[in-house]
């Protein structure tokens, strides 16, 4: 977007520039050729071309359901995040979210009472945790560490206090938690 948004500004700066050394040059064409050319159709071009990129790019962004991509699960309860993982239930249930690091993880949301919102702002943006709703945020941490989650919707007096720790672990040391339980 910003390429496209800079080539289309140069074209324009550089126009102004031409026509403004060489008036000559801009009085050629009529003003309704300025008008429809450069005020219509360079914009509806270009501007369609930016839209189904940027239809394409937001599409390969989301969680699609994809079997290679590990799944926790993340309930929200007044006011505490409870963590578990669907794949591996010998797990049990964590205070901590455990993930794999540098890969995709989907984290599966949702609310035991009211909305809450699940948000690790170092890795994703918010999500809604609705209840009887599951919704799915795919995250990534680069490398291995420890990161803060919030709860990001007013949920009651004890909110500012449902915050949560993510752990991000090499691939076998997130294998060793899930297959030894809670740590
Ligand atoms: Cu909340």
């Amino acid at each position: 977007m910003l390429a496209g948004a800079t080539v289309l500004a140069l074209l324009v700066f550089v126009l102004l520039a031409v026509v403004y050394r060489r008036p000559d040059l801009g009085a050629r064409f009529e003003p309704y050729h300025w008008i429809v050319g450069g005020g219509l159709i360079m914009p509806v071009v270009v501007l369609t071309a930016l839209v189904i990129y940027a239809l394409f790019t937001g599409e390969r962004l989301l969680a699609h359901p994809d079997p290679d991509v590990p799944r926790v699960s993340a309930r929200g309860e007044m006011w505490v995040w409870r963590f578990s993982y669907p794949d591996h239930p010998e797990a049990g249930e964590t205070d901590v979210l455990h993930i794999p690091a540098g890969q995709p993880v989907d984290v599966l949301v949702t609310s035991t009472d009211v909305i809450h919102s699940f948000w690790v702002p170092r890795l994703a943006g918010k999500i809604d945790a609705i209840p009887g709703h599951e919704n799915v945020v795919r995250i990534h941490a680069d490398r291995p560490g420890t990161y803060r989650g919030v709860c990001a919707e007013f949920c009651g007096i004890g909110h500012t206090e449902m915050i949560f720790t993510l752990m991000a672990h090499d691939p076998e040391e997130y294998q060793a938690i899930l297959s030894g339980g809670t740590p």
